[in-house]
C-alpha cells in the first residue's frame, strides 16, 4: 500500500531520479521495474524508448559468471510413451514439463498460453508496427509511428533501417525485430513478466535468461500455396556452446486443416546439427530434401494445428520450416522469442535483458 500511494504522489521526475540511482548501482532489474510501472501509470514515448535502451545496454554491463555445470536440466521423461511433440495446458507449464518436452520429446506445445485479449492486442500491434515501418520507409510517417517502429541508436551492426533496396521492400506483412518497436518490446516484456517467464527460464537454465535483438521476431506470414520454405535448425546460425529455447506463439489459427500456414516440424530427440547445403538443398543454410526424407523416416514431419494463443517451445536442434500448403487463404501472425542462458548468450544476436 505504501508503494502504491508513493507511486501516486511521486512526480515523473522523482521516478526517473530513483531509476537513475538504481542504474548507477547496476541494479537493472529494479530500475526497469520502476520505470515500467511509471510507463503503465503515465505512458510516454520517451520513457518507452528509454526502457528499451536500458534493456539493450544492460547485458554488457553485468558479469554473468560461468555456465552452471548442471545442464541440461534432468527431467522425468514423462512424454516418453507419446509419439510426436509433447503437449500440455498452460496450467501444467513449469520447469519440469518444459525440460521433458523440449529435451525429452523434441518440442512442447502449450495450449492456451495467451488469452483472446492478449492475442488480439499482439496482432493489432504487429499490424501497427508493419504499417508504421512501411509509412516511415516511404517518408510518409504519421504521428505516433515512431512509437511503433524506430531503431534504437544502441542497435549497431544490423541491417540499415530501411535497407538498400528502398521503400518497396516493405509491405504490410513480413517479419520485424520486436526490438525495432519500442511499444511492442514494452508490451511483450510486460506480458512475459505476467507469464512468469523470467522465473521459469531461470530455473530451466540455472541462471538468468536473455532475449536478443535478432532472434525476437514479430511475424505476419502471407499464405503462399506455391512456396516451399527451407527446412532449418536455428542452431546452424546461433553458434556453438549456447543454451537456448524458443517460445513460438501462434496468434492465428494455423497449421493442420486451418487456412493459414503453421509450422512443419520434426519431433526428433537426437541433439545433432544436420548437414546443410547438400541433398538438393536450395540454400547453404537449409537441410536438403533428400536428408529430410532420411530423417523423417524415423521421426515423421508433423504439421500441428494451433489455435490463437497456443505456444510451441523447442531448442536449436529442432528441424522445422514454415509450413506452406495449397489450401491456405489467410495470413498467420506469430511471435518468435529465442531465450538464451546469460553466461553463454551469443554476442552476435545482441542479447537484451527482459
Ligand atoms: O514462424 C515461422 O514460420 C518460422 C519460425 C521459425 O523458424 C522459428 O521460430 O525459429
Ligand atoms: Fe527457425
Amino acid at each position: 500500500m505504501f508503494t502504491n500511494s508513493q507511486a501516486h504522489s511521486d512526480t515523473a521526475g522523482d521516478v526517473l531520479q530513483r531509476a537513475d540511482h538504481l542504474l548507477q548501482n547496476a541494479d537493472f532489474a529494479a530500475a526497469l521495474d520502476c520505470l515500467s510501472q511509471e510507463q503503465v501509470q503515465r505512458p510516454s514515448p520517451e520513457l518507452e524508448q528509454k526502457i528499451l535502451d536500458i534493456r539493450l545496454a544492460a547485458y554488457a554491463q553485468v558479469d554473468w559468471g560461468n555456465k552452471p555445470e548442471q545442464w541440461p536440466p534432468s527431467h522425468d521423461d514423462r512424454f516418453a510413451a507419446n509419439k510426436g511433440l509433447a503437449e500440455i495446458e498452460r496450467s501444467e507449464l513449469d520447469c519440469e514439463s518444459l525440460a521433458a518436452g523440449v529435451i525429452g520429446a523434441g518440442g512442447l506445445i502449450v495450449r492456451g498460453l495467451l488469452n483472446e485479449q492478449q492475442v488480439d492486442d499482439l496482432k493489432t500491434g504487429i499490424d501497427n508496427t508493419l504499417l508504421a515501418r512501411r509509412r516511415l520507409s516511404q517518408g510518409e510517417g504519421e504521428a505516433g509511428d515512431e512509437r511503433w517502429y524506430s531503431r534504437s541508436e544502441r542497435i549497431a551492426g544490423g541491417p540499415a533501417q530501411f535497407g538498400s533496396l528502398g521503400a518497396q521492400q516493405y509491405s504490410d506483412h513480413g517479419s520485424v525485430w520486436a526490438a525495432d518497436s519500442p511499444k511492442m518490446a514494452f508490451e511483450l516484456t510486460a506480458l512475459y513478466a505476467r507469464l512468469g517467464l523470467q522465473h521459469l527460464l531461470a530455473n530451466y537454465f540455472g541462471e538468468p535468461a536473455m532475449l536478443s535483438v535478432k532472434k525476437w521476431v514479430l511475424r505476419k506470414v502471407k499464405p503462399n500455396p506455391e512456396q516451399q520454405a527451407g527446412w532449418h535448425q536455428d542452431g546452424r546460425f546461433l553458434g556453438a556452446g549456447i543454451r537456448t529455447v524458443n517460445m513460438w506463439i501462434a496468434l492465428s489459427e494455423c497449421g493442420g486443416d486451418a487456412a493459414a500456414p503453421g509450422m512443419d516440424i520434426v519431433a526428433d530427440r537426437n541433439k545433432v546439427i544436420h548437414q546443410t547445403g547438400t541433398h538438393g538443398a536450395p540454400f547453404d543454410w537449409t537441410v536438403g530434401p533428400g536428408l529430410v526424407d532420411q530423417i523423417t523416416r524415423e521421426s515423421p514431419a508433423l504439421n500441428p494445428q494451433f489455435q490463437p494463443g497456443d505456444a510451441l517451445f523447442f531448442d536449436q536442434y529442432n528441424l522445422h520450416r514454415t509450413g506452406f500448403y495449397p489450401h491456405h487463404r489467410h495470413y498467420r501472425y506469430a511471435v518468435e522469442s529465442w531465450f538464451f542462458a546469460a553466461s553463454c548468450a551469443p554476442q552476435k544476436q545482441m542479447p537484451l535483458l527482459f
